[in-house]
């Protein structure tokens, strides 16, 4: 595990020889039946203790106690985890793993604890192992996909598929190397695809630094396949750290790299590469002299960016970022996108000048006018950019290329949108904060007229709002502080863009009100035969009890009250989402005791299935169980079962059921993105070793990149 520190390793516990021994066979049949009692008596620790006692003296018992010892460890390691005593969790696992060290439950299980703790490599490799053990294991399966998920990403075999991306690199090193560039540092090496480029170019010293530790190891499993572990040094650690002559012998001619992010910065490249030019590099190459030794100078490939920016229209992105209510269908939502502005150049920089990188985050703020050349609503901005590998080569990410890369998306999150016209300008900031690129849409100009586009500091915005004022526009305007953006103020709340795209789903909360009507009406009647002529009361006697236990933020307990005669109770738990959702109740006239919020802890089967009072049972329970993503939350289907006994007479749990189709596909996506496909690709460098399952998420795809999934039938 990465911190140690959290868990200390025990030496083997020493065990006695079997001896036929009748104090012993005492001592054994006492604790075992002081385990038993104390398992029935719930004492799970106790119970642990007399277990672990009874299988070192007497391991012949293994097989007859195995399934009550693990109940016991379970249940014991849930109480420790709950009151946050995690080394002693560990110790637990440590000494159960060293009774039955081939167990796969127990190993599965200590994989959850190690993953819940952040520790994901450790946590992999226990799944891996319980797999390995008996490979139909189905929860080990599913934990070791998605953990696998976690630390493998998927552009990795996005990267090492793209040949063309491989191609243009391999040259660009080449050259370099043949012109004297001997010693490399390759900085985020992955797989070590670039290191190893170089050293088939002949560099005489190559090192290569990876912070990832899965990659780190992968690295060296390929390069052993390669039988290239002789000939690259690779290190483990954030070339930030590195120091020479700690962690390689010299300062090198050339550092090769492709740390770099969809919007260019997000890896860091500014900081890395300005720390390898003061500690890492040799100096720079002096004016134009082409005949200068560059084994005596550094340089750096990439030699440097331009970044690229483009205003769109795109549904699907705003759906994800702010309220909208759209008059078009939620089919015309997928994929795609408008440009409304020809591309514009946002940004050049010298990767191969040190004052140039430092400078980066002072250069003042620059304001771009761009003409409309399209009309439509302004969604995003969208950045790509090329990468000058040297000044005969370069990559591009732009949305017309055919490689790997996506574009980075810069959306607009005020709630009003704004359609622009084609004669407008539209006037975009751009800047570089802490070496992170920052894009803004600031103003249109239209008819003389400057508009201001920032609602959050300007209410007054004088633009064009789209939405009419249906009655779902009136609700959005009071969830106007909804928001997924990061650094807003303290008057807004964060959403996480799946929420908000389910927030926009008005078909989803339109079949839920009217199932939910339906259920009403029919408990009324039944209300009304049991006591005739009391007809509706509003003692809370008679009220209904709902209960929401979707996750994250949701709507559905607000409309469950907005029907009357209802009491809902929200399990949505943070505090500033909970306000908005009693600000929009006090709008909708829903009486503030009629909606409450549910302390729902998803992990405590008691807390989540409590009843809402002694007398009353729920008359509806709403169980969220699948994901916006198209998995099924597999927990919540089992307390789906749990539940049911908590309704009342004729009480509904919604879904009501739930069809899962199936249909077959082909998709190139998938397969670039699960393994290396085949050694073309890769210049002849094998990664047997790096492969991925395919883990089926559904099919949602984001940003500009289009889907090629082609049903089959
Ligand atoms: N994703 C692109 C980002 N590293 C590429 O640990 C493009 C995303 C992407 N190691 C779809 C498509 C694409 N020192 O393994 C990583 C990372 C490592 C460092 C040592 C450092 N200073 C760093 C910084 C990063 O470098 C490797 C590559 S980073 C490339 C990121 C296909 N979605």
């Amino acid at each position: 595990m990465p911190n140690t520190s959290a868990r200390p390793k025990h030496g083997r516990r020493t065990r006695r020889r079997r001896r036929e021994d009748p104090a012993r066979n005492e001592l054994v049949s006492s604790s075992l039946e002081s385990a038993q009692q104390c398992l029935f008596n719930q004492d799970y620790g106790t119970a642990f203790v007399h277990y672990l006692l009874v299988l070192n003296l007497a391991p012949m018992f293994k097989d007859f106690a195995r399934e009550s010892f693990r109940f016991t460890l379970f249940k014991w390691t849930e109480e420790l985890d709950s009151v946050g005593r995690i080394q002693e969790l560990f110790d637990c696992y440590e000494q159960a793993l060293e009774l039955f060290p081939a167990d796969e439950v127990i190993l599965n299980s200590m994989g959850e604890h190690l993953f819940r703790m952040g520790f994901r490599d450790e946590a992999a490799g226990h799944f891996h192992k319980a797999l390995k053990l008996r490979p139909d294991y189905p929860e080990a399966r599913e934990n070791f996909y998605r953990v696998a998920n976690w630390l493998v990403e998927r552009w990795h075999f996005l990267m090492l598929n793209d040949h063309g991306r491989n191609r243009k690199y391999q040259q660009a090193i080449q050259k370099a190397v043949q012109s004297g560039c001997n010693t490399v540092l390759d900085i985020g090496t992955g797989t070590g695809i670039l290191g190893m480029c170089a050293k088939k170019a002949g560099a005489a010293e190559v090192y290569a630094c990876e912070l990832s530790k899965t990659m780190y190891e992968l690295a060296c499993e390929v390069l052993t396949a390669n039988k290239m572990d002789d000939s690259i040094k690779i290190v483990h650690m954030k070339s930030l750290e590195m120091e020479v002559p700690k962690d390689i012998p010299q300062k090198v001619s050339l550092v090769v790299t492709e740390t770099v992010d969809a919007g260019l910065f997000g890896e860091g490249i500014i900081e890395s590469l300005i720390h390898a030019w003061h500690h890492l590099l040799l100096p720079p190459q002096r004016g134009e002299n082409e005949f200068q030794d560059q084994s005596a100078t550094g340089r750096v490939i990439p030699a440097g960016a331009t970044v690229f920016g483009m205003a769109l229209e795109s549904l699907e992105i705003r759906r994800h970022h702010r309220l909208c209510v759209s008059e078009r269908d939620s089919a015309d939502c997928r994929g795609g996108y408008k440009a409304l502005t020809e591309p514009f150049t946002a940004l050049n920089i010298d990767f191969n000048n040190v004052q140039e990188l430092e400078g980066l985050s002072s250069r003042a703020v620059q304001r771009i006018r761009l003409p409309v050349t399209q009309g439509g609503e302004l969604d995003a901005l969208a950045v790509w950019f090329q990468l000058h590998l040297d000044e005969d080569s370069s990559l591009s990410t732009g949305p017309e290329e055919d490689t790997c890369w996506e574009q980075a998306i810069y959306p607009v999150h005020s709630t009003k949108g704004f359609v622009l016209k084609p004669q407008d300008e539209l006037v975009v900031e751009v800047s570089c904060r802490d070496a992170f690129l920052r894009l803004c849409s600031v103003a249109v100009l239209r008819d003389g007229r400057e508009i201001c586009l920032d609602t959050l500091q300007d209410p007054q915005n004088t633009g064009d709002p789209v939405s009419n004022q249906t009655p779902e526009a009136e609700l959005c305007t009071a969830l106007a502080c909804l928001q997924t953006e990061q650094n807003q103020t303290k008057d807004f709340c964060m959403l996480e863009c799946s929420e908000m795209a389910l927030l926009n789903n008005r078909e989803y909360h339109q079949s839920f009100s009217s199932a939910l009507s339906k259920l009403i009406s029919q408990m009324k009647v039944k209300c009304q035969n049991k006591e005739p002529g009391s007809g509706v009361q509003s003692d809370s006697a008679d009220l209904l009890f709902v209960l929401d236990v979707s996750e994250g933020f949701s709507l559905l307990s607000l409309i469950a009250a907005s029907h009357g005669h209802v009491k809902a109770f929200s399990s949505v738990e943070k505090v500033k989402q909970q306000e908005v959702l009693k600000r929009l109740a006090q709008s909708n006239n829903v009486p503030e005791q009629h909606l409450e919020f549910w302390l729902n802890n998803m992990e405590d089967e008691q807390g989540m299935l409590k009843r809402p009072s002694r007398e009353k049972l729920w008359s509806a329970i709403i169980l969220d169980c699948v994901e916006t993503c198209g998995l099924i939350r597999q927990k919540l289907m089992e307390k789906a079962s749990l539940a049911r006994c908590l309704l009342e007479d004729g009480g509904s749990i919604f879904p009501a059921k739930i069809v899962v189709q199936g249909i077959l596909v082909e998709s190139d996506t998938l397969l670039l993105e699960s393994a290396v496909q085949g050694q073309e690709a890769t210049l002849g460098i094998q990664h047997r070793s790096v492969h991925q399952p395919v883990h089926c998420t559904g099919p949602c795809v984001f940003g500009l990149l289009h889907t090629r999934v082609q049903a089959s039938q």
